[in-house]
């Protein structure tokens, strides 16, 4: 039996042999964002000569390590219209990429054991209605009928007062959305490069003229940085300084059971939070590694210590096993606001600063990063997100809105 009739597009995406000499926009990292910012400049503004350069495989970096909570209930003007873009554009991605993103709207909470947690929840729900976000302050009752087999005081150790409850948060396959944002490139033109390192950047005049790889040089007058957690480095390359400093995050999920969680629940006191993705598994997280390391190394008392935070929530999980435990670089920022825009060096632009919330911004950071990269100019929706403003002294606050404990 011969194929007669093979299938005349890659599945994915096509494999370049060699570098060209020259690109017109040069876009390190092939996470989600970078990958959504090619997808975009060539879809919206046409513009194709464009490579990826992705030191490892698309997606290894912190967009197939993250737990995958999309929502737009976050406390500043500038958070809550940026990630609700994000929100939007999430809604008909599967459809637009033809590949199942599992996009599955479940409902998210916010949960709040102490009255000053409660005070922050309805800051947050009042500055989200403002902006037309689905977000409400409720009491334990909503919990329990969202989460039946919750414990309500936590085993006694923090008994739940409240919740912020924000009906659009959603969870996604994330692996699917670096390639669905890749294979959209790829289909416009855009060549994606795995296993190729950038290893300098060549700045004359204060303006960017190429950059080295671990495959020769190419010639460039635009880059794109979006490396997340290895942003320091890169931006030794320009000797450009920013108050970004990374951190591990752990996370790790339970073997499969039955469905019996739809909503994501976030406990900002206790830190830790949960979801059950469509495989079943319980996907479960807690706070930041305390120290400042560049390594994606996973602990046991990590998983000690939120197994235990789990059951006191959960006791009915006692003999659930954990499958797999890892770690992502999160690069962190003062005021946990992104890093975007434009920087001192011409022609070398910046997605960064996604520490813990990155993942659900992928659609709107693409989208906006594009624009800022294709008109020189920052896109509306970052102003507030500019490197400038720590030398302004203008921090964009949004520590309260971050799901997970620092
Ligand atoms: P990445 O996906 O990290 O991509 C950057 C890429 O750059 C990497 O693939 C890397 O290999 C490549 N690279 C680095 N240096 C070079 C170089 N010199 N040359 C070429 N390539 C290079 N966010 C949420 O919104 N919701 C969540 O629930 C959530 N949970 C999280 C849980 C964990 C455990 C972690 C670690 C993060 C979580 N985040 C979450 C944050 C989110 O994962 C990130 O902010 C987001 O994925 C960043 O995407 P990115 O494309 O910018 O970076
Ligand atoms: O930003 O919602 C979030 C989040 C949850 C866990 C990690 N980040």
């Amino acid at each position: 039996f011969a194929l007669s009739n093979k299938h005349p597009e890659p599945r994915m995406f096509t494999r370049h042999d060699k570098l060209k000499s020259a690109y017109d926009v040069v876009i390190i990292g092939g996470g989600g964002h970078g990958l959504a910012a090619a997808y975009y400049l060539a879809r919206d503004f046409g513009i194709t000569n464009v490579c990826v350069l992705e030191k490892g495989y698309i997606g290894g970096g912190n967009t197939g390590r993250n737990t995958t909570i999309i929502r737009s209930n976050y406390l500043t003007p500038e958070g809550v219209q940026f990630y609700d873009a994000s929100v939007n554009l999430w809604q008909d991605l599967s459809q637009e990429f033809d590949l199942n993103l599992f996009y599955a709207n479940r409902g998210h909470f916010t949960l709040a054991h102490t009255d000053a947690s409660l005070r922050t929840m309805r800051w947050r729900a009042e500055v989200n209605k403002h902006y037309g976000v689905h977000s409400e302050l409720v009491g334990p009752e909503a919990v329990k009928e969202a989460a039946p087999m919750i414990d309500l005081s936590c085993s006694g150790q923090a008994p739940i007062l409240g919740a912020l409850y924000h009906a659009p948060g959603s969870v996604a396959r994330h692996d699917a959305v670096a390639w669905g944002y890749g294979k959209g490139a790829d289909m416009r033109g855009v060549e994606i490069h795995q296993q190729t390192e950038v290893t300098g950047i060549d700045v004359v005049a204060g303006k960017v003229r190429g950059v080295k790889t671990s495959r020769g040089y190419i010639a460039t007058n635009k880059v794109l940085c979006a490396v997340a957690g290895s942003t320091p480095r890169i931006l030794k390359m320009v000797d450009v300084r920013t108050p970004i400093h990374v951190h591990p995050l752990q996370a790790m999920v339970s073997e499969p059971l039955k469905p019996w969680l739809d909503p994501i629940l976030v406990s900002g006191s206790l830190h830790v939070y949960i979801s059950q993705s469509a495989r079943g598994e319980l996907v479960m997280g807690a706070s930041l590694d305390p120290y400042e390391v560049q390594a994606t190394r996973s602990t046991l008392d990590f998983v000690e210590h939120l197994s235990g935070q789990m059951l006191n929530m959960f006791p009915f999980l006692s003999n659930v096993k954990v499958m797999r435990q890892w770690a992502g670089m999160a690069d962190m920022t003062p005021d946990f606001a992104p890093i975007m825009g434009k920087t001192p060096v011409e022609g070398f632009y910046l997605d960064s600063g996604w520490g813990t919330w990155g993942f659900k911004a992928t659609p709107v950071s693409g989208k906006t990063m594009s624009y800022t990269v294709a008109n020189d100019q920052p896109h509306p929706l970052i102003t507030g997100f500019s490197l400038d403003r720590f030398r302004q002294f203008a921090p964009t606050g949004e520590k309260g809105a971050a799901s997970v404990g620092h």
